[in-house]
């Protein structure tokens, strides 16, 4: 068998780790029952990853098992908990992604097109879902700006960008029980598109993304509410008119287009003044735009963020 640097593996070929593991320790005779205990790790190592300057510096990043166990991810059920085991088998390859709309050169991207598309960058975030929980991750991807860039760029007439999960009730069948209208939509304004923290996301902790986590290729916008970092994206859009957004469908009074974390505007039913990190015991105080407000503050100049919440 011919040796190849792992970066010229195809990700449609890669073999997850579990699988590799498992196959293994078959071959050393190590029973099945606990390998699944032992090898819960489902990712493949991306090679060659460049720290980036954009990382939350000096923070404690979260136990793999909790950003891994504790999700929401409504496609496969509303329970925490629930999403690490009904995505096991989600189907991730073939991917395709579809940027469209007004760009000047529309185009689709196969996962692998995407993961050689720029430098694959390790950047740690802090994450805020709008419950009150927070984490620290690894992620692992580049600037969305890029792809954007590689679909010719925004056309005069853009103002918005447009987001689409894969929604197929075959695979994700606890879908018709969310709630929420499906498939799941985001959308940003192109300037917040187009800002450097902007992560299109396909890893963590140095590995593919498992699919509760958004397999195989996410959003991840540090500075707002979870729930604008899309999961298991199939289509980026470039509008002109402000795209309509899953949460916000649910309930306009509750979860605006904006969703800036923003600890002195309280969810109608509650406080978003402090968070608690997943494995600490004690709760934190919220930080304005989770923390990124000298990279982002600028964006928001003028408006009244209790309005444009
Ligand atoms: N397609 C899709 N994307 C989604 C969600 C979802 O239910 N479906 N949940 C959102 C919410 S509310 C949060 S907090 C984050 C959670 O990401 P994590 O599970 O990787 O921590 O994903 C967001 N992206
Ligand atoms: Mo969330």
């Amino acid at each position: 068998m011919p040796i190849r640097k792992s970066g010229d593996i195809p990700y449609s070929e890669v073999t997850p780790k579990a699988v590799y593991l498992n196959r293994r320790a078959f071959l050393a005779g190590v029973p099945a029952a606990i390998l699944a205990t032992r090898f819960a790790r489902a990712g493949t190592k991306l090679p060659n990853l460049v720290k980036s300057p954009l990382s939350t510096t000096g923070e404690k990043t979260t136990p793999y098992n909790d950003v891994t166990t504790y999700n929401n991810f409504y496609e496969f059920g509303t329970q925490k908990d629930q999403p690490a085991n009904l995505a096991k088998n989600f189907k991730t390859s073939p991917w395709t992604v579809s940027v469209e709309g007004d760009v000047a050169k529309p185009r689709k991207f196969s996962m692998d097109e995407i993961l050689k598309l720029a430098p694959l960058e390790e950047r740690i975030y802090r994450h805020r879902c709008v419950e009150a929980w927070s984490i620290v991750v690894p992620w692992v991807g580049y600037s969305l700006s890029e792809i954007i860039k590689q679909s010719g760029g925004p056309t005069s007439r853009a103002k918005y960008v447009a987001f689409e999960s894969y929604y197929d009730p075959k695979q994700m069948p606890e879908g018709v029980h969310a709630g929420i209208q499906l498939p799941y939509v985001e959308g940003l304004r192109l300037d917040e598109a187009m800002h450097p923290l902007a992560l299109l996301c396909v890893g963590m902790y140095g590995e593919t993304l498992p699919p509760q986590d958004g397999a195989p290729v996410r959003l991840v916008v540090p500075w707002k509410y979870g729930f604008k970092s899309i999961k298991s994206i199939v289509k980026i859009r470039l509008v002109e008119s402000q795209p309509p957004t899953t949460w916000n469908l649910y309930g306009a009074n509750e979860y605006g287009f904006y969703s800036n974390v923003n600890p002195t505007v309280d969810h109608p039913r509650w406080s978003q003044a402090k968070e608690r990190r997943l494995g600490e015991f004690s709760k934190r105080d919220t930080l304005m735009f989770n923390g990124y407000g000298n990279q982002v503050a600028s964006l928001y100049a003028g408006m009244d963020l209790k309005k444009n919440y």
